[in-house]
């Protein structure tokens, strides 16, 4: 990229900028503009987009826009949708757009039409998960499969399992399905340990097919199953495999025809809408699944067609350069007022920080700004009654997303009510708080007058959709998906890439043998060291 970004003009208007609005209050701006509420909202897609609760006036996002434009997101989002090479550290091109299109469109990648292959391998899960759902899939002893394990990690996990909660509503309630990411035996243990091996099937999910944690548990599986069956040909019936690397599919003993392949320009943590999603299309059945696709590709669309001051990720992506460049937060809260949604955040941690966790630009030179936010959260209300009270009277200054559905998957009144009116309550002490004078009007005394007070002036974004449905679900996910583009196209980071998780593996790697034998030299620091004469004396059976 041309000029450094700090350097450029627009970065130098906006921390002038900044200094500018630092210390007006969200009060005065709303006061000074009754219709913002209004106007700084995006409806589109069946998403009610309210960033008016932000800090930030009409010349903030003109100049936001401005920078983008300037960063040119609208040809390097093009060059995505388009299938060039644009995750350049890996060569690879990032398509995972393609996964949710339309029947009948076209989207190439090295001179080939990847549509067909993806439609096959749509309709291979199709069939499989149909065969699961009505029990003419058997497994070995003739019985028909009831439990569903995934076993992957990261992003061969995160996104299944957040779907299958996020849609346990639309799912099949006779099927029981449960996900083991961890290497700890724990999680295999405390999965399958009230499961028959004669009724579970377990899908091995691994772009690569080589991941220390998923294979180890494959292999665990494998035992688990051939202990009760027996026969190793039970294999057959009982584990089928999503991945890209065939020939490890074959070497493990599932046959390829049991596969569902994907491709390298689809990365894990964008992987949710490719065969990672078999648990998810077995849970809910090919047509809600479908649906969520759908959404999926409508939020693609509205990403790649709005103008950049109507859409929705663009801006929700300039607000979060705004607040972690300019007002220097370190963090992002999203807030579910969804019980179904309890792992979003889990799944929003990976997608946005292994995304932008990047401390060098494209062309390798460190950064001289901060990058990617930690994000975090929890479903509201729940958070309510822990750790808002920092956001609202804590030191900190953490910007929020709160998502709400208009309509409750079940409607047992008043709760609905009650959940929503929390919600909107959330975002409107955290902007306007309440000041001295209101808590003494309140007859409260002096002395406790100071703690009572709330500076308010927190910024918030809120999102107001139907209901959870699968087409709703898909939106958010891709809403994410490319806000996190957008800050990585600013910054002018890699965000398809993961490199920063590859030492520890390797470290891990090297250790494990010194572990298990305690006549190995051990030469790493001090430290270290003595962890693993530690562990060697402590550990198992003493
Ligand atoms: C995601 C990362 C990472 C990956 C896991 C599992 O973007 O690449 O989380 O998904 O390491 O990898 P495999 O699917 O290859 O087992």
């Amino acid at each position: 990229m041309g000029i450094a970004l700090r350097n450029t003009e627009t970065w130098k208007l906006l921390e002038k900028h900044y200094l500018e609005i630092k210390d007006i209050h969200l009060r005065s701006l709303f006061e000074n503009d009754r219709s913002r509420g209004r106007n700084l909202v995006i409806k589109d897609i069946g998403v009610y987009f309210d960033y008016s609760k932000n800090r930030i006036t009409g010349k903030t996002i003109d100049l936001l826009i401005r920078l983008a434009r300037e960063r040119g997101l609208e040809s390097r989002r093009d060059e995505m949708f388009a299938g060039e090479k644009i995750n350049v550290t890996e060569e690879r091109a990032v398509l995972h757009t393609a996964l949710r299109v339309p029947v009948g469109s076209v989207v190439m990648s090295d001179g080939r039409n990847v549509v067909p292959d993806v439609l096959t391998v749509l309709e291979k899960m199709s069939a499989f998960s149909e065969k699961i759902r009505n029990g003419e899939w058997k497994g070995h002893t003739g019985k028909p499969i009831k439990n569903i394990v995934n076993i992957g990690i990261g992003g061969s996990d995160l996104g299944p399992v957040m779907a299958y909660e996020a849609l346990k509503n639309y799912s099949m309630r006779s099927l029981v399905f449960r996900f083991v990411s961890n290497v700890d035996s724990s999680d295999f243990y405390e999965a399958v340990e009230d499961l028959s091996p004669e009724e579970t099937l377990f899908i091995i999910s691994s772009k690569t097919f080589t991941t220390l944690e998923t294979m180890t548990n494959a292999h665990t599986a494998r035992k688990w199953s051939l202990s009760k069956l027996g026969d190793p040909s039970a294999v057959a019936r009982h584990f089928v495999a999503v991945s890209t690397n065939e020939k490890e599919v074959i070497k493990f003993g599932i046959d390829p025809l049991n596969m569902f392949g994907f491709w390298d320009w689809v990365g894990g943590r964008y992987s949710m809408s490719s065969a990672i999603g078999l648990s998810t299309m077995i849970a809910v059945g090919p047509e809600t699944y479908y649906r969520m696709l759908n959404g999926l590709h409508q939020m693609d669309e509205h990403f790649r067609t709005a103008p950049l001051d109507k859409n929705i990720p663009v801006i929700m992506g300039l607000l979060g350069i705004w607040y972690n460049n300019f007002f220097g937060t370190q963090t992002q809260a999203v807030f579910p007022y969804d019980k179904y949604l309890h792992r979003f955040p889990a799944y929003l941690q990976q997608l946005t920080m292994e995304s932008n966790g990047k401390n060098v630009t494209l062309d390798g030179d460190k950064t001289d700004y901060q990058t990617g936010a930690i994000y975090w959260g929890e479903p509201g209300t729940n958070g309510q009654h822990s750790f808002y009270q920092l956001l609202h009277q804590g030191t900190k200054l953490i910007p929020a997303d709160f998502i709400g559905f208009m309509k409750p998957l079940n409607n047992l009144p008043p709760h609905q009510d009650y959940l929503i009116a929390n919600l909107i309550a959330q975002g409107e002490a955290l902007a306007f708080g309440k000041t001295e004078e209101e808590v003494k009007a309140e007859g409260v005394s002096n002395a406790l007058t100071p703690h009572k007070v709330f500076e308010g002036n927190r910024p918030s974004s809120t999102f107001l959709l139907d209901k959870l449905s699968p087409e709703n679900l898909g939106k958010l996910i891709a809403m994410y998906e490319h806000s996190v583009f957008v800050q990585a196209v600013i910054w002018d980071i890699n965000p398809f890439d993961q490199m920063g998780v590859e030492l520890g593996k390797v470290l891990a790697k090297n250790i494990i043998p010194e572990l298990q034998d305690t006549a190995m030299t051990l030469s790493h620091d001090g430290s270290t060291n003595e962890l693993i004469n530690y562990y060697r004396k402590n550990r198992l059976n003493d």
